[in-house]
């Protein structure tokens, strides 16, 4: 049997009672040691480098979003590596990118399916705490990808990339553009996407170089991840700046509805868009001359890489300590660094001349 029955019997309780109350009075300690101090919550126990990978497992995906085509796809990576090492995949989520408490209610309800491990990319870092500890509490393994919760909530973060990269070449991409001169915004997701945040921290970290002393950066919009929403902040952007020189966009969502905004408008070619994208939303406003050159990862190997840390953590192979190292399949060998991240690697630079080469 793969999980004991006092695990069952903790799993059947968790549906019935309020734990996340519960959990708040106790201050959120759990019948497992799930967290050191600051550290990620790399479980109590030793990595076997060598043990066998388990199959017949679960893994439950929680995208932000559902129906966002950047989440369709990563998740689909995560699908395939499952299937593959003989282990089954869902995936639940909502369908807004602001519905943090319908997030949480996912995560409960995956506990009490109890699959063997979960892979979610956050709306929130702390709204999903309460839960996710009770999930490693019934013997769960927990991966966020994508957009991170606190370490101490999860075993391991599989990064898309490193955050300080994608932060700083996203204003570089943009100051290339427009020549170093200029105001300019930045179109973001939810207000409190983890990962957004983190990348636009070290955007205007970057913006400190003396090099960029004539750019201004005049405002954050947020779109919420929603293409209405993210269309409107742009119009909104562009009729209260109207010297507006740039937008960068770092969400897949924000990005192609703002290239749809500028496509469409006097400011084409001229008001300059840069940020993250996937090549297929991309194409036509990179052919029409709307876009330049944005970046991204392949959603498809994010969600592959989650699924395989998911595995090996179930497996025991890693516990989510830095300097564990496990072989990802196909994708090689990856070391978990500070925090309980694992980075996927370096994004890639999408522009007319390489944009054909990619399909997703
Ligand atoms: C959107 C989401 C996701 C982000 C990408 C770049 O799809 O906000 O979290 O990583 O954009």
């Amino acid at each position: 049997m793969r999980k004991s029955s006092l695990r069952r019997t903790s799993a059947a309780l968790a549906a019935v009672t309020s734990l996340a109350l519960a959990l708040t009075a106790c201050g959120g300690t759990t019948k497992k040691d799930v967290a050191g101090e600051g550290g990620s919550a790399a479980a109590a126990g030793k990595a076997d480098p060598n043990a066998e990978l388990k199959k017949g497992l679960t893994v439950g995906f929680l995208p932000k979003q559902v129906n966002n085509p950047y989440f369709t796809t990563a998740d689909k990576g995560g699908e395939a590596a499952l299937k593959e090492l003989g282990s089954s995949y869902k995936e639940v989520g909502p369908s807004s990118a602001t519905d943090t408490s319908g997030q949480v209610s996912y995560v409960n309800t995956l506990t009490q399916q109890q699959v063997d491990a979960m892979a979610v990319s956050a709306q929130d870092p702390g709204a999903l705490c309460t839960a996710l500890k009770q999930a490693m509490s019934n013997d769960i393994k927990v991966v966020t990808y994508d957009s991170d919760t606190k370490p101490e909530c999860r075993n391991a973060f599989v990064s898309q990339a490193s955050a300080e990269d994608l932060g700083r070449t996203e204003v570089q991409l943009l100051a290339e553009q427009i020549g170093y001169k200029g105001e300019i915004a930045i179109l973001s997701a939810a207000q409190t996407a983890t990962n957004q945040n983190t990348w636009i921290e070290f955007m205007k970290d970057e913006l400190k170089d003396p090099k960029y002393k004539d750019m201004k950066l005049v405002k954050v919009a947020y779109g919420n991840d929603d293409a209405q929403a993210s269309f409107q902040q742009t119009q909104g952007l562009l009729q209260e700046y109207p010297n507006l020189k740039g937008i960068i966009s770092p969400t897949t969502v924000g990005i192609k509805a703002a290239a749809q905004y500028l496509s469409g408008s006097k400011y084409k070619g001229k008001v300059k868009l840069t940020g993250l994208g996937t090549p297929n939303d991309m194409r036509n406003y990179v052919k029409d001359g709307t876009v330049e050159a944005f970046e991204l990862w392949d959603p498809a190997k994010l969600g592959e890489l989650a699924a395989r840390t998911a595995v090996a953590l179930v497996s025991g192979q890693i516990t989510g300590k830095e300097g564990e190292t496990f072989t990802a399949g196909d994708m090689g060998e990856y070391t978990i660094g500070k925090d309980g991240v694992i980075s996927l690697g370096k994004p890639t630079v999408f522009d007319a001349d390489n944009i054909d080469q990619y399909n997703f």
